[in-house]
């Protein structure tokens, strides 16, 4: 029985070492120690011994149990340390690498545009106001002297919500909004998106405005032209000047269109001028002096009172200082050409 434990032993020993992973030593160490291991299967024939063997066959079996035991617990030190290194070794991070820079965004050109037009005319006493997108047909053309029939609501094709509800076509409805809520002198600037059904390059569905207007006791043309020249220098440079075109807006009397010298050009228009097409001047704004009637429905009725409004395109403006070719281009969210603002 000592040699077949012997044999046993010297086996189990053999294997242990040969034992590639944790999970084949698990196999080794149950088919030997297991309760239908080899060692236990032998030690329960000792009942068989008689009894003066006895002592030495368990001691045997205790001591060959003690071995095998102890071969196992350093055979999977050493298979545990292995994995760990392999562990190690497959996850490491190179520290080293230099790491992808997150994409970072910028302003687009019509929030700079936005801000620089708000920032240089707040520097003149103009407060922001906001108004809704969504308007009531009232605000959007009755307040601002278009009546029903009147014929300049077919140049604003109109998106409606509902009856006598649409998507604003300007930010002139934020006039009406202002002088009814506070008492004068106003001098307000609404920027804001606007809607008119209209697509081209030069023309989108939804496009932004900024608004001005000023009422005050005494305020004259002169004003307007004041602050405009002011604008048009901030933002075209110190050498822009400005025109003005008499037009027609239904809420102003006089009204101008408003040009600015073309900055590409400076003064002396060129035949191939891609800026201006060899004009010299650039249309910016729509402009002129608060209709009396405005002021009248507003319930400004001081002697004296007048003011003057004027409202441009964002887009416009944007195009004209990036020298952006198509509008449509603003609004298709590719990186490649927000990235250059
Ligand atoms: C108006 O909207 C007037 N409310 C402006 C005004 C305010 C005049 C106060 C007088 C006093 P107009 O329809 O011309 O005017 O539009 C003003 C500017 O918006 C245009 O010069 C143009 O730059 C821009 N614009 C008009 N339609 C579009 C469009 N579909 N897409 C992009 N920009 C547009």
């Amino acid at each position: 029985m000592i040699a077949k434990l012997d044999a046993i032993g010297e086996q189990v020993l053999k294997e242990i070492s040969a034992a590639a992973s944790l999970e084949a030593l698990e196999q080794v160490r149950v088919s030997v120690l297991g309760k239908k291991g080899a060692l236990s299967e032998v030690l329960k024939g000792l009942g068989s011994v008689g009894p003066e063997e006895r002592p030495r066959i368990g001691a045997a079996a205790n001591e060959w149990k003690r071995k095998i035991e102890d071969a196992l617990e350093v055979r999977k030190g050493a298979l545990e340390a292995a994995a760990l290194d392999a562990r190690l070794q497959s996850e490491r991070l190179d520290v080293s690498l230099p790491s992808r820079l997150p994409h970072r965004g910028t302003l687009h050109p019509v929030t700079q545009a936005t801000r620089r037009i708000v920032e240089i005319l707040a520097r003149l006493g103009f407060d922001v106001m906001t108004g809704p997108e969504i308007e009531t047909e009232f605000l959007n053309f009755d307040a601002v002297n278009i009546p029903a029939d009147h014929p300049a609501r077919d140049m604003q094709d109109t998106f409606f919500m509902g009856p006598g509800v649409l998507l604003r076509t300007h930010t002139s409805s934020v006039q009406m909004r202002a002088m009814r809520s506070q008492s004068w002198p106003v001098r307000i600037l609404c920027p804001g998106a606007v809607y008119r059904c209209d697509s081209d390059a030069t023309h989108s569905p939804m496009f932004h405005q900024v608004e001005g207007l000023w009422v005050d006791r005494g305020v004259k043309m002169s004003d307007l032209k004041g602050v405009l020249s002011c604008l048009a220098r901030e933002l075209f440079g110190a050498e822009a000047k400005i025109r003005l075109r008499p037009s027609y807006f239904p809420f102003v009397e006089p009204g101008a269109e408003v040009d600015v010298s073309c900055f590409q050009c400076k003064g002396a228009p060129k035949a191939g001028c891609r800026i201006c097409k060899g004009t010299g001047w650039l249309e910016i704004l729509g402009a002129g002096m608060v209709h009396p009637r405005l002021l009248e429905m507003a319930g400004f009725r001081e002697p004296g009172l007048t003011g003057f409004a004027f409202g441009m395109g964002v887009e416009r403006i944007a195009m004209l200082l990036h020298e952006i070719p198509d509008l449509r281009l603003m609004f298709q969210g590719d990186v490649r050409f927000l990235k250059q603002f």
